[in-house]
């Protein structure tokens, strides 16, 4: 039986006067079956067992009506004298060996695990399914063991699908947190990435409690987070084994015409480019934007991005100068865009260089879906670090010029397409030669000049620039992204070429006009992108 359960939406219930208030528990789970909810848990940790039972003969009634399982939280005997569908335990519970004993085959019994470990012993004693958590922290349950983020439920995921066999198949919901603004990045972002071609471990569901015991209308609740779970989330798309591009015509050319038009849809649509950004390069970067063809708004406060998330336009998260007020003004913000499906760019600014800066790049990755990760070769380690690889290199940044390279093109390649796959986005190493990857296609773009490496906030305008062109077009991000950084680094090249240009100072100026010149003169046909990407 276990094997057919509908594990995609579960439901724990919550009896205390914070979640449930005055209201009839029987009441709220009737309405959340109605909503949708796949299989319900009974968790009331105070009632005595014959309220238990009783109240537990009505939850199975209303879940017997829709074909929901009924599982009992911790209670071995109140699931036997009900007959419901099985128990879930937790690590200070009786084990589930013995509830397996007591219970039987068919019975569905789950067990909380935070660790790889726990995991491995909940698969060994007998679990039909993993509650794994906890993912974010929770008004509902205080005294959880550990945060471990969408990273280290990943972990454990990794873990289930590498040893194969019974930990493959064990069933798994994430726990903690969950609710309508997050499920779909959530789920997108919940499963085992692996390089070969056949199906990864991916999460079966979430479990919730707050988010419909707690909602003003849980049937309502309910259906909305059905739907969620059911659409595919506004960033998703497909995801296929990584490949490493060499050198195809046929692909540049098709590269080069996507460019010109992503250009011209830049100016068409003028795209909001929302940027929360340094102090050092507020003024460039907005004078860029402008160039470019889209509309700069440079706003730091995080309650300002509801609405302008609902403009269609992109934000640029710079954490180039970070502070603890910043990171909440930035998490809000992301919170708006993802909910809204608005693109993000994310420039982890010197993101390896200090503790403080590692420890935001981590909350920032747990906590957000982020369409484009840009950053120089030592900002993308770091992202990579924070992300879960690890990596031989333990050297940290110094600063924010990247220095020499520490990594081979080939390296480089592997590293941008690995952590595209893992986080389902587009990451950006910039550098000498760009890498660019989205877990599938992978190039290496060798435009640009030296100038801009002598100059402040090129890295970060690059992401304004790539913000717009991921609003503008955002049918194909990747290649959206290829378009950005062909306008840029072509612009920057004319700019060095020009008589009046003696060197960085006079370059700045330069640069300006021909960003302005070149997406002007793709926007009235009159100029196409010569074959320099490879
Ligand atoms: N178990 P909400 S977190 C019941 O981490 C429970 O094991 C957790 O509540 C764990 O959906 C949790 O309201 C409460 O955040 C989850
Ligand atoms: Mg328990």
């Amino acid at each position: 039986m276990s094997d057919q359960v509908d594990y995609s939406l579960y439901l724990v219930t919550d009896s205390t006067d914070a979640i449930l208030g005055s209201r009839d528990l029987v009441d709220v789970v009737e309405k959340a079956l109605q909503g949708g909810v796949t299989i319900v848990q009974y968790r009331d940790k105070t009632s005595d067992t014959g309220d238990l039972i009783a109240i537990a003969k009505k939850l199975h009634e209303k879940c017997k009506l829709h074909n929901v399982p009924l599982l009992i939280n911790d209670r071995v005997d109140v699931a036997l004298a009900v007959g419901c569908e099985g128990v879930h335990v937790g690590q200070d519970d009786m084990n589930v060996a013995e509830a397996r004993r007591l219970l039987g085959e068919d019975k569905i019994i789950g067990a909380t695990v935070s660790s790889i470990e726990e995991a491995r012993v909940a698969v060994e004693r007998g679990a039909d399914y993993l509650g794994i958590g906890t993912l974010y922290a929770t008004q509902t349950k205080k005294n959880t063991k550990e945060i471990i983020g969408v990273n280290g439920i990943r972990k454990i995921l990794s873990y289930l699908d590498e040893a194969g066999g019974k930990s493959k198949n064990t069933k798994t919901v994430c726990i903690g947190g969950v609710n309508a603004s997050n499920v779909q990045r959530i789920i997108h972002q919940l499963y085992a990435p692996r390089s070969s071609s056949s199906k990864p471990k991916a999460i079966d569901g979430v479990a919730v409690v707050s988010a419909i015991v707690g909602a003003n209308n849980p049937k309502q609740a309910s259906a909305h987070l059905a739907q969620l779970i059911r659409s595919s989330p506004p960033f998703s798309r497909s995801s296929d084994p990584v490949f490493w591009l060499e050198k195809n015509e046929d692909e540049i050319n098709s590269l080069v015409s996507t460019a010109n038009k992503a250009t011209a849809a830049v100016h068409s649509k003028s795209p909001l480019s929302h940027n929360m950004t340094n102090l050092v390069v507020q003024n460039f970067a907005a004078n860029v934007a402008l160039a470019i063809g889209a509309s700069p708004i440079m706003a730091n406060y995080g309650e300002e991005a509801q609405d302008l998330s609902r403009l269609g336009g992109a934000l640029v998260v710079n954490m180039g100068t970070v502070t603890p007020e910043g990171l909440l003004n930035y998490k809000k913000a992301i919170a708006a865009y993802n909910a809204t499906g608005g693109p993000i760019v994310l420039d982890p600014v010197g993101a390896g260089a200090t503790s403080v800066r590692r420890d935001a790049l981590s909350q920032l990755l747990g906590t957000g879906y982020f369409d484009l990760i840009k950053g120089n070769e030592r900002e993308i380690m770091a992202v990579a670090r924070a992300s879960g690889f690890t990596l031989d290199d333990s050297s940290q940044q110094r600063g924010v010029d990247s220095g020499d390279s520490l990594l081979s093109l080939e390296q480089r390649a592997y590293l941008v397409s690995r952590i595209a796959l893992r986080e389902r986005n587009v990451v950006l190493m910039t550098g000498a030669r760009d890498v660019i990857s989205d877990g599938v296609r992978t190039y290496a773009i060798n435009n640009g000049h030296a100038y801009l490496g002598k100059i402040t906030g090129s890295g970060c305008t690059l992401g304004t620039t790539l913000s717009a062109y991921l609003a503008a077009w955002p049918q194909d991000k990747l290649r959206a992204a290829v378009a950005g950084i062909l306008h840029y680094e072509i612009a920057a090249e004319h700019a060095a070429k020009r008589e009046d240009v003696k060197g960085p100072g006079t370059f700045v100026p330069a640069f300006i006009d021909e960003l302005f010149t070149v997406g002007e003169s793709v926007d009235e046909g009159k100029y196409t992108w010569g074959n320099d990407a490879n």
